[in-house]
């Protein structure tokens, strides 16, 4: 078990070297697993985004756990340059993740990623660790409960170590260590998680994002970058952006999770586009990445939503990735990405064949 101290420095205001600008500085930082995935990110940029689906290569609409299979290679022919998996139930010591996901297959398939060139980006909904219920559970004033003099403190290290653990131990067969992207503690301003706006104060939560951080760095995990996603709010500001930001220092990537909720895609439309201009502003002023950290449309209903829709906003903005939200084979109705049964499958191949849109094949 790895321990470690929470010191009172990050409880304090405290500032640290940004990593960026420890980048900048240092040529040895230039080499850790981080540091490369950054940077290869900000050269992908330059060419268009990346397009990413949760869950890609374990499941799709029809199909579970086949070797090699993807609904989106299917449906284009290419994989998707980013592929994100969850880490839900990694604390508990489960096997599986809250989707089932066995987390030596999860492991298997980040190398897999890796080695085919493309990037990865960890999500994390873990249980409540005061009621012992689900992520959305968001009773049991569970943030107050964990940060450093709390009740569960300790616990929660111990849940801490899990995800350290698993993150160190994504390795390719020569030992190379893989880099990726960690969005812990998302869409905090809404109110369905534990560590959501109902359940904590600003102060906490920011707390808890700067622990979690400073945790993996006393253990001197280096192949993670940080990304901050709140959900999509309609009257987004700079300032209602940044409230629960934790800090330059603790993040190398801002974005947000908005999904498309009206029928005609006008009100989804709108939104995304306010939240990505803000975003641009942000990202600019910080120097940081962006990115549309989730998005998709429930079942896709819109068979032309890729290119009517989605990307007439997305071409406009300099993110560095989108990510599409799982297909699970299981429920009917929690399908984002394409697949070759739906009706968005021939609108998806022009997508995959815009000039902006990157799959494996556009960053190899
Ligand atoms: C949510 C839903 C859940 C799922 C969770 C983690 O948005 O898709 O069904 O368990 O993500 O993947």
């Amino acid at each position: 078990m790895i321990k470690s101290i929470i010191t009172a420095l990050v409880m304090s205001s405290f500032v640290m070297t940004s990593y960026a600008s420890d980048c900048q500085k240092s040529k040895k930082c230039n080499t850790t697993p981080a540091a490369q995935l950054e940077s290869n990110l900000i050269k992908w940029q330059k060419k268009g985004y990346l397009v990413g689906h949760q869950d890609d290569p374990m499941y799709g609409t029809t199909w579970k756990y086949t070797p090699d299979m993807s609904d989106v290679k299917t449906v284009c022919g290419d994989y998707p340059a980013l592929m994100g998996f969850d880490l839900g139930k990694i604390e508990l010591g489960s096997d599986e993740n809250l989707d089932g996901v066995p987390f030596n297959r999860m492991r298997e398939e980040i190398v897999n990623q890796y080695n085919r060139g493309g990037a990865i980006t960890l999500s994390w909904h873990p249980w409540n660790p005061v009621t012992g219920e689900k992520a959305w559970d968001n009773t049991g004033d569970a943030v107050a409960a964990i940060l450093p003099g709390g009740a569960q403190h300790d616990k929660f290290c111990n849940w801490l170590d899990t995800v350290v653990q698993f993150i160190k131990s994504l390795k390719t067969a020569d030992g190379t260590l893989v880099p990726v992207i960690f969005r812990p503690w998302h869409e905090m301003s809404g109110s369905w998680f534990w560590w959501g706006s109902k359940s904590c104060t600003v102060e906490q939560y920011k707390q808890l994002y700067k622990m979690t951080v400073q945790y993996m760095r006393d253990n001197n995990v280096d192949n993670v970058l940080y990304a901050f996603s709140p959900n999509m709010d309609p009257n987004d500001t700079e300032t209602n952006f940044l409230k629960y930001y934790p800090g330059d220092d603790y993040v190398n990537i801002i974005g947000v999770d908005i999904y498309q909720f009206d029928k005609t895609g006008a009100e989804f439309s709108k939104n995304l586009n306010n939240e990505l201009a803000m975003l641009t502003k942000v990202g600019k002023e910080r120097n940081k990445i962006i990115c549309l950290a989730e998005t998709g449309y429930r079942n896709t209903p819109d068979s032309t939503w890729f290119t009517h829709i989605l990307q007439p906003v997305i071409d406009k903005y300099p993110i560095a990735y989108m990510l599409l939200w799982r297909n699970a084979w299981d429920q009917p109705e929690e399908n984002f990405g394409p697949a070759p049964d739906k009706s968005c499958a021939a609108d998806f191949v022009k997508f995959y064949k815009a000039k902006k849109t990157l799959f494996i094949k556009d960053i190899k």
